[in-house]
């Protein structure tokens, strides 16, 4: 596989997989930013960073600019206001596969998915269409999470796992892998949800799509600076969406076919 006509986007491939693009969308991740992108380049020097900032107040989209300077595999989508991370994602994918990668990754700015992690899910995807990086299937930890946060997760994940009948233990990570043949399969330009239900979103249009999804455990750490995006909306969405999802799939067809 060479690189696609016009690119100039890094000619390196991760064996299995071909060309693979990382990318992290940053809303006010300055402090996190070059820490992140640095320990990616440096553990699989093959792959290539997208950094997707919303015009971030704390010149994290400045920084970014700066990074790529001093790096070629490091490039910048610069989007005009905060969108959500759904479409920051949707944004960073269609660039990826205009630009010729095979599979693109996504990750946190903030530190909460390890970079050094990264070579076992791409590993996990040279025999799968989407790898999850897990935190809740055996071998996978959270590290300093508060207990809420863990709650909050595990009867997410369980509830999206019986109204939805999907074999996914953690669907809400946003550590991931994707074959960019596998998001075309998905319609991924179509996904609208925006918080972590655009995790969910994926997971459910692979599932429904028959791709084949692996989950890899991780290492799940809180973040150590800048503040969370999280809020009780991104909950309720996910809520609201997996219901309607796992109502629609039950009274259409049975959960057999089509998509969200
Ligand atoms: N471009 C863009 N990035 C965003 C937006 N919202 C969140 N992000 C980024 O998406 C990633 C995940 O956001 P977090 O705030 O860490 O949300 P979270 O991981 O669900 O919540 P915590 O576990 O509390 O950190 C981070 O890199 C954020 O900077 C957005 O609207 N636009
Ligand atoms: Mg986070």
């Amino acid at each position: 596989m060479g690189a696609a006509a016009g690119t100039d986007a890094g000619l390196d491939e991760f064996p299995g997989v071909g060309r693979v693009l990382t990318v992290v969308p940053t809303y006010n991740e300055a402090d996190n930013l070059a820490g992140v992108v640095g320990r990616v380049r440096g553990t699989v020097p093959s792959v290539d960073v997208l950094v997707v900032d919303d015009n971030s107040p704390d010149g994290t989209g400045a920084l970014a600019d700066r990074l790529a300077a001093t790096d070629r595999h490091v490039r910048v989508l610069h989007r005009a206001d905060k969108d959500g991370l759904g479409a920051a994602y949707v944004a960073g994918f269609g660039w990826g596969r205009d630009h010729g990668y095979d599979a693109v990754v996504e990750m946190d700015a903030d530190g909460s998915h390890a970079p050094e992690q990264l070579p076992r899910l791409l590993a996990a995807a040279a025999d799968a269409d989407v790898v999850i990086g897990s935190r809740w299937v055996p071998g996978g930890r959270v590290v300093d999470w508060p207990w809420r946060r863990q709650v909050l997760s595990r009867v997410g994940n369980l509830y999206t796992r019986v109204a939805l009948g999907m074999p996914v233990s953690d669907a809400t990570g946003g550590f991931r892998v994707y074959r960019v043949a596998a998001l075309e399969k998905m319609d991924f330009e179509s996904v609208s949800s925006q918080g972590y239900s655009f995790q969910v979103e994926l997971s459910w249009r692979a599932h429904r799509a028959g791709l084949r999804t692996v989950e890899v455990p991780i290492t799940f750490a809180e973040r150590e600076r800048g503040a969370s995006k999280m809020s009780p909306t991104i909950v309720g969405e996910a809520l609201w969406r997996v219901t309607v999802w796992g109502v629609r799939g039950r009274l259409l067809d049975g959960g057999r076919s089509g998509r969200p």
